[in-house]
């Protein structure tokens, strides 16, 4: 059938089974906007395509699906790019289609040209660029195939103005994707296989690393049959939150920069570690040269790329994470650990116990209470979407998530803005869901805009912004290392409650501890979007604290423990 490039972008996302992209248009993409009004894809028009590429991550995230994000050429593309990097630096499935000036123009600096595949070279996982109505297809098509498959990525698909305006025979199936050369479902060797068991049913203090790998392989029970198996305690990375209940007992918590005390220090106690599906980012690991001496390591990994790239392994099994531990799974033996998870129950002394909530009133209005509130009076069943900064880490510590997909956050390239676009996307994956917004002062007002998203399109998410009057976490290195120079960090903020009442939207504001749970409740049972301006005490740090590049057990404490996350090894 004869059908234009315009109308085959539709088809195919109908195809790939995307009901909803989020997109804003332009001179060289109107070709596809208009052959849009004859599709059924819902379509969100963002305010900033920054968070239309924000959008479709979140969504990836919470649905586990591509997420779909459309802007025009130039300007348009150009503000993807943050966007883009944040979904590769966190293998999130996203494909992102862009109108590029006609073919014979390219080259030519023509109106909004830009050369947007060149740009996106090192931050997608693979790009395209189409001058033809007959590459739409099998680009588009392709495309979803490579975001979804092996370790997932972002894909972009550059589309001229006259390939989606010329015609050409549609044949789907003469389309399928066919990427030369992409290998997603290599396997380990055998005799790797051998080796990990002999050093798993051999090792006395063995510690899982739950990575975010284990959310994508969707492995979570095959981790936790794998650890009470074995009586070996885990630790989750930031993006593998969720992947394992934070209430199961062999669950110790966060590691690394921001982790619990308790859980550095086992990991350089250790004699194994087991990487389930995470890549040892710096701020998992501190200083390299210490990190974990006595441990052997088994790395379980889709992507060959992350092996022996910041830590060296012993053992490497490549593939996807679930298979691998199914395959694992009946040669792992039940050595009594007991001894072990004693150890590292000695290190949490009290502090596993302590309950900020009953610690009793001094006036100040911390964080960490509203986020525990928060926690509370949503039963840990919330998806909670975060920005990036102190909030960020104290949600990672306050709030308890018992299932995958329920944290979504920036890691890797840590995006201030990220958050309210994200738990659009979020909330449009998941419109049951009741959602959550964590954020900054800071990074709310770098894309704020999408308020306006939010109302046009009458979603109900709760947004807690934790207002401390300063770029804190930038504050708090500056405090720490900086001699308490604050340089460009305090900040003159808008009223916010206003602010999301000329959006169309409620605004509330709380100073006080006794203002927290009405106002959550109140956000909870409005049935539509709430913003609440929590005003938290304003030089507040987030402990412990690894410095940048020092050893994991070098952590900084808290002076006076008051609101402490982590033990007081
Ligand atoms: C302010 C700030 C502070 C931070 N502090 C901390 C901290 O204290 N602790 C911490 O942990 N992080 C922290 N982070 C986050 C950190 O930067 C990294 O993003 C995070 O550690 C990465 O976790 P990950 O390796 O599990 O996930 P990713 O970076 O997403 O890596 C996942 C890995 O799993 C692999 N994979 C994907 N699919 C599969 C599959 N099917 N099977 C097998 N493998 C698969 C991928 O190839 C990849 O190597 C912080 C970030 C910010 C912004
Ligand atoms: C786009 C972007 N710019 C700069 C930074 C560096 N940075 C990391 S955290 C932070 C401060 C965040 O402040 P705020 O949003 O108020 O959150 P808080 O740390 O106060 O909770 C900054 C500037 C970043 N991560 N992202
Ligand atoms: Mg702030």
């Amino acid at each position: 059938m004869n059908k234009t490039g315009a109308e085959i972008i539709w088809e195919c996302l109908e195809r790939e089974g995307v009901t909803t992209v989020f997109g804003y248009p332009g001179g060289a993409i109107l070709p596809a906007y208009d052959a849009m009004t004859r599709s059924s894809i819902r379509h969100i028009l963002v305010r900033h395509e920054q968070g239309a590429t924000h959008m479709a991550d979140g969504y990836a995230r919470a649905s586990g699906d591509v997420g779909v994000a459309i802007a025009t050429s130039g300007p348009g593309a150009t503000n993807m790019v943050t966007g883009i990097a944040t979904a590769m630096m966190d293998s999130s499935p996203i494909v992102c289609i862009t109108g590029q000036v006609g073919s014979r123009l390219i080259g030519s600096d023509a109106f909004q040209e830009t050369d947007i595949t060149g740009v996106t070279l090192p931050i997608t996982k693979h790009n395209y660029l189409v001058t033809r109505p007959e590459e739409v297809a099998p680009a588009i098509l392709e495309a979803f195939y490579v975001a979804r498959t092996g370790r997932p990525g972002p894909v972009l698909v550059d589309i001229t103005k006259d390939a989606q305006q010329g015609s050409c025979t549609f044949d789907p199936a003469a389309a399928e994707p066919h990427p030369p050369g992409y290998r997603p479902d290599l396997r380990a060797p055998s005799h790797e296989y051998t080796e990990a068991i002999e050093l798993i049913n051999r090792a006395e203090r063995p510690v899982i690393l739950a990575g975010h790998g284990i959310i994508l392989s969707g492995a979570g029970d095959e981790v936790i049959a794998f650890a009470e198996r074995g009586g070996i305690p885990m630790t989750t990375t930031l993006l593998g939150i969720g992947s394992v209940p934070a209430s199961h007992p062999l669950n110790m918590g966060m590691m690394g920069m921001h982790g619990e005390a308790w859980v550095n220090h086992a990991i350089q106690d250790a004699d194994l570690l087991l990487a389930f599906g995470m890549r040892f980012d710096d701020r998992v690991t501190g200083n390299l040269k210490t990190y974990a001496p006595t441990a052997k390591k088994i790395h379980i990994e889709i992507d060959p790329a992350e092996i022996n790239k910041n830590v060296m392994v012993d053992v490497a099994l490549i593939g996807d994470l679930r298979g691998v531990l199914q395959e694992l799974l009946p040669h792992v033996a039940a050595p009594d650990r007991g001894e072990w998870r004693g150890r590292i129950d000695a290190l949490k002394g009290d502090s596993a116990v302590r309950d900020i909530q009953n610690l009793p009133d001094n006036g100040h209005l911390y964080a960490a209470h509203v986020i525990n509130d928060i926690w509370r009076e949503t039963k840990g069943e919330a998806i909670v979407v975060t920005d990036v900064g102190q909030h960020q880490m104290w949600e990672a510590q306050y709030y308890k998530h018992e299932a995958p997909r329920t944290l979504i956050t920036s890691g890797g390239l840590g995006t201030m803005g990220f958050a309210l676009p994200a738990a659009i996307g979020t909330k449009v994956a998941r419109p049951d869901a009741e959602v959550w917004v964590i954020v900054g002062d800071g990074g709310f007002q770098m894309t704020m805009c999408e308020l306006a998203t939010i109302a046009q399109e009458r979603l109900d998410i709760n947004v807690a912004i934790i207002n401390n009057g300063y770029l804190g976490m930038v504050r708090q290195w500056q405090e720490f290392f900086y001699d308490r120079r604050y340089a460009a960090t305090p900040l003159l903020n808008p009223d916010f409650a206003k602010l999301a009442e000329a959006f169309g939207l409620q605004g509330l504001r709380v100073r006080s501890r006794s203002g927290v749970v009405p106002a959550v409740e109140a956000a909870r049972t409005a049935g539509a979007t709430v913003v609440i301006d929590f005003q938290v005490e304003q030089e507040d740090s987030v402990y412990p604290m690894v410095p940048a590049g020092a050893d994991l057990h070098a952590m900084i404490r808290r002076p006076g423990a008051i609101v402490e996350s982590a033990g007081d090894a």
